[in-house]
């Protein structure tokens, strides 16, 4: 039914793309970017109130020139498992082995399976993914080559062009990977990536804090030591192919404009993924954004995250494209401040609210840890500028409502979890969909419906104390009132029993669908 009625959005939207770009004949079929911020947290973009000591203007040009939203959700408070969620449409709790990965993980979204890019690419887009990548590669843990063809790989979900980091900035190997082989790797100097044991002779973060130049560990990231900073997990070798911390987001950006420009020459509609860095840890901005938000490498991360969609949108503006381009921009996950390096996050954070007015934050089951920043812009389809949607959403919905966007239908059994709801992406229906379920690192899951919150009782640790985050487990049922309490208070479970069972009833047919 809701796939039907998809068909008939897809006619009328075509109608008023048209319109609005004044052509012809024919649906113009717009490029479609998502641009997937790293822990950007609700708070951390001046577009969303006053919760940001730092100006992020590029973010606020976009929604100021198309619609906002203010309960927009990914599935997981993690990276891995978000990322999942967007690119299959199916929520990842369902697969084991979706929870944050190592940077030697084995690919996490097997060939097998319909993918987002999958999907764009049957109606006729180029597809890419740029940056932060986090889904694993190759077909066993610990046994790609590094030195060699990595397969399988991005090619092998649908994208026909990838340049990404294979985990993140704090997970070896640190080296980009584009189309599936290591960038600049001297065959003499082969790389050697370890989750198991240190290299013998390697300095480590633990054994030698003397060479640490730049940051270092508040907690764990004590391994192999690249850039003068030490990371997760060990490797040697690939010097000459290892990246500079401080150039991830003009060696990305660059990549995404190039694949932008070739496909704008081509003019073949593209879907770009584009993944940044910023503002993960390690936290090490380039020297244009250094001491610029005066609130530490943490602050400079969001003035560089706002510089690449600003360099995004300049590049669409330079090819006369950026109109019929539907960008959105979220974040994987909500924010954390001290996330593993002494970087000044925590001391300098001052006024700066990275989780606005809610509880939790990355990790978390309180609604800091998934209700990100959302932000879709795309004038030819009439999206409108300026608009703010309360909307409940979430970016399950992102897959079936592109399918619904491009025509394609999507192959029966994949992408479960994903709805069609293009109309709720554009900011035309501010209705909010029936529920979403948001999942924490616990495993547990809760449930946002009819302006309430439930979380199912749990055994996981109430609070993290190395990164100072509450993560919403308790072992009794958790039930809030988010029209009145966004912050999560007031727990009111026992004055609803109703409510409690009927929302854990939701949950339970949900997982067993
Ligand atoms: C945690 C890391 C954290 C970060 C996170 C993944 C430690 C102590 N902490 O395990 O620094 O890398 O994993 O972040 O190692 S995510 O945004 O990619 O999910
Ligand atoms: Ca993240």
């Amino acid at each position: 039914m809701n796939r039907t009625c998809g068909k008939l959005g897809y006619a009328a939207l075509g109608l008023s793309a048209l319109a609005a770009a004044g052509c012809g004949s024919g649906p113009q079929r717009p490029n479609v970017i998502i641009i997937y911020g790293d822990d950007v947290g609700y708070g951390d973009l001046s577009c969303n109130g006053g919760f940001s000591t730092v100006v992020t203007p590029n973010v606020e040009r976009l929604a100021a020139e198309g619609v906002r939203f203010t309960s927009a959700h990914t599935t997981s408070s993690t990276s891995t498992p978000a990322r999942f969620g967007l690119l299959t449409g199916v929520y990842p709790w369902r697969v084991p082995g979706t929870g944050i990965a190592p940077g030697d993980a084995a690919m996490i979204i097997r060939p097998d399976r319909y993918t987002l890019p999958d999907m764009m690419h049957e109606a006729g887009y180029v597809t890419a993914a740029v940056g932060k990548w986090h889904l694993g590669l190759g077909d066993e843990r610990g046994k790609q080559d590094w030195n060699g063809h990595i397969t399988p790989g991005l090619e092998d979900i649908g994208f026909d062009y990838s340049f990404i980091m294979a985990a993140t900035g704090d997970r070896v190997p640190c080296v980009y990977i584009e189309d599936g082989r290591v960038v600049g790797l001297d065959p003499a100097d082969p790389i050697e990536v370890s989750y198991a044991r240190p290299f013998e002779g390697e300095p480590t973060g633990r054994d030698n804090p003397e060479l640490l130049t730049k940051q270092r560990p508040s907690h764990g990231h004590d391994m192999a030591i690249v850039n003068g900073i030490s990371r997760i997990g060990w490797m040697r070798g690939g010097r000459r192919a290892l990246w500079v911390d401080e150039e991830i987001c003009d060696r990305i950006t660059e990549k995404a404009v190039d694949f932008i420009r070739r496909s704008a020459e081509s003019e073949t509609p593209f879907f770009l993924y584009f993944g940044t860095n910023d503002i993960h840890v390690p936290r090490v901005p380039n020297k244009r954004f250094a001491g610029r938000s005066g609130m530490g490498p943490r602050g400079d991360a969001i003035l560089s995250f706002d510089w690449q969609v600003g360099e995004i949108m300049r590049t669409l503006d330079s090819l006369g494209i950026a109109d019929n381009t539907l960008v959105i921009l979220s974040s994987d996950n909500g924010p954390v401040v001290d996330d593993g390096y002494e970087d000044g996050a925590v001391e300098l954070l001052g006024d700066h609210r990275p989780w606005g007015d809610m509880r939790g934050g990355k990790y978390s089951s309180f609604e800091a840890g998934t209700r990100t920043p959302f932000v879709v812009r795309w004038p030819a389809g009439g999206v409108k500028a300026g608009r703010v949607s309360d909307a409940l959403m979430s970016h399950i919905d992102i897959f079936a409502s592109l399918a619904e966007l491009v025509g394609v239908d999507i192959p029966e059994g994949e992408a479960r979890d994903s709805r069609p709801a293009l109309q709720r992406l554009l900011g035309r229906d501010l209705t909010d969909r029936e529920w979403v379920v948001e999942q924490s690192t616990a495993g547990a899951v809760g449930l946002v419906r009819d302006g309430w919150k439930y979380i199912e009782p749990n055994r996981g640790a109430r609070y993290n104390r190395s990164v100072g985050i509450e993560l919403g487990n308790d072992t009794v049922p958790q039930l809030y009132d988010l029209e009145r309490d966004l912050g999560e208070r007031h727990n009111v479970a026992a004055e609803h029993p109703e409510l409690v069972r009927e929302m854990q009833s939701c949950l339970d047919s949900v997982r067993s669908e």
